[in-house]
């Protein structure tokens, strides 16, 4: 049995259903439940109902991890085991996580909190857990072997410390990190300040960098690879799959996340510009930070940013590496701007019925191309909006800034109605005189061969066969 987190909303001390109505996992009354979440989408946020007020954060396509007070500690419960992600439809994983999800439960709590965190491991081989950027007794640091035995499959292991800074920060395994944190073993650990006015937002999102190599057709990632992936991800979702971050006009905004990828990603939002609050290593001093429209963040690191929404629209927010804005792509595929296909695809069809050539005007036209695709895949770029496909994948999504949403209103509000005469429209004045075109293969201005020549080489006719006449290198190809 699993229980809706929604079910939790609200409750006065949160979770605490009897032990052992919870899908069996408490072995003994004094273990907190593990709640478990099936939903992929955004879930609201877990209000505090106890201790210091805080904003509480939005976890992006994840929840929070509901927890109970004994005594004066604040107890939960983390539960690693195998899970089914959704990366967006029309594409599952099967991947590692925590509590039903990839990944985890945002876990949230407050400067000075005592927290017990136990966790149980459900996975085939051992586990721990690291704190990252946490101050804590070196015992609790989460390193197996070096600080703790590994947590062996089957197992409960109890982390305790005190959390002696407010920030942003993120838990994942030290124990076969390379699989586990490429099964998608990771997750966001927020601590709030005790002064419920410091550095206070209105919004505040959180979200992981996390990247998968799935091929085509097949469901758990290939764990060996550094470099060539083709799922990349914000807590382990893909665009179309990405939920909006849904803001009220002129709300103070924090978009926090952290990089558990094996590459940088320089994350830009449109229409703002905007600091670094926060880092994993602290707050920023507001005196030392400068205005920003694209934030690096590095593998390892974590970074929060604030800006006032006071410009309305639908704000694109993305990776700037322009690869990590696609799905499912193969990286071998030949440039074909520029070349003609038309006599080439003519003679491929008879050898392979259907056969369909891409590529030479760009690759746009994909956006809104229906192909037949290998089962659970994603086209490359996808997604439509108000005004077309938005021919995107991977790490992309909106910011959408509304007037009159409620405080948390997080319900995503459709597109942008843009007040008349503010859209980028097409010139229908006096026709234009012909504007001067540079030469080349694509303008239809004449043009010479602007391909590099080998003497060495025979020229190739557009069939890749040496022309006739020209030198074979010793054999015929005909
Ligand atoms: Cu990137």
């Amino acid at each position: 049995m699993t229980i809706s987190r929604r079910g939790f909303i609200g409750t006065s001390g949160l979770v605490v259903a009897a032990a052992g109505a919870v899908s069996g996992r408490t072995a003994f009354a004094s273990v907190p439940e593990a709640p478990t979440m099936k939903e992929a989408s955004t879930q609201a946020p877990l209000t505090p109902t106890s201790g210091p007020d805080y904003q509480p954060v939005a976890t992006l396509n994840g929840w929070t991890l509901p927890w109970r007070m004994n005594g004066d500690w604040k107890e939960f419960h983390l539960v690693a085991e195998p899970v089914e992600r959704e990366l967006s439809p029309g594409m599952k994983a099967y991947l590692w996580g925590y509590n039903g999800q990839s990944p985890g439960p945002t876990i949230e709590a407050v400067e000075g909190d005592k927290v017990r965190i136990f966790v149980t491991n459900k996975l085939p081989e051992s586990t721990t857990i690291h704190w990252h950027g946490q101050r804590l007794p070196n015992g609790m640091d989460g390193v197996g072997g070096l600080n703790q035995p590994h947590i062996p499959a089957g197992k409960t292991f109890v982390y305790e410390f005190q959390l002696r800074r407010s920030g942003t920060y993120m838990y994942h395994p030290h124990s076969d990190e390379m699989v586990q944190m490429a099964m998608g073993m990771m997750g966001f650990f927020v601590v709030h300040p005790k002064d419920p006015a410091f550095r206070r937002v209105d919004r505040d999102f959180v979200f992981l960098l996390n990247a998968f190599d799935i091929e085509p057709g097949s469901y758990v990632p290939r764990v060996n690879e550094m470099t060539d992936f083709n799922m990349w991800c914000w807590n382990s979702r893909v665009f179309p799959g990405i939920d909006p971050f849904v803001v009220g006009k002129n709300d103070k905004v924090r978009i926090r996340f952290g990089n558990l990828t094996m590459t940088n990603h320089p994350i830009h939002m449109h229409g703002y510009e905007f600091k670094v609050s926060c880092t994993d290593g602290g707050w920023v001093d507001p005196a030392a930070a400068w205005d920003e429209v694209s934030i690096d963040v590095a593998v390892g690191q974590m970074r929060a940013f604030d800006f006032v929404a006071d410009e309305l629209g639908d704000w694109a927010i993305h990776c700037h590496k322009s690869h990590h804005t696609m799905n499912a792509m193969g990286h071998d595929v030949k440039n074909y701007i520029g070349v003609s296909k038309k006599d080439l695809a003519k003679r491929i069809a008879k050898i392979a019925p259907g056969y369909m050539p891409m590529g030479s005007n760009g690759m746009g036209e994909m956006g809104s191309m229906e192909m037949p695709l290998p089962q659970n895949t994603l086209p490359m770029m996808t997604g439509f909006a108000q005004f077309g496909p938005v021919e995107m994948g991977g790490m992309f999504s909106v910011v959408k800034v509304r007037e009159g949403l409620a405080k948390n209103d997080y319900k995503d509000p459709g597109w942008f109605k843009h007040p008349e005469g503010t859209v980028a429209y097409e010139y229908k004045g006096p026709k234009l005189a012909e504007a001067p075109r540079t030469e080349g293969p694509d303008s239809g201005a004449p043009s010479v061969d602007w391909r590099v020549k080998d003497r060495r080489k025979p020229r190739l006719g557009p069939d890749g066969r040496p022309l006739s006449g020209a030198k074979t290198g010793g054999h015929s190809n005909h």
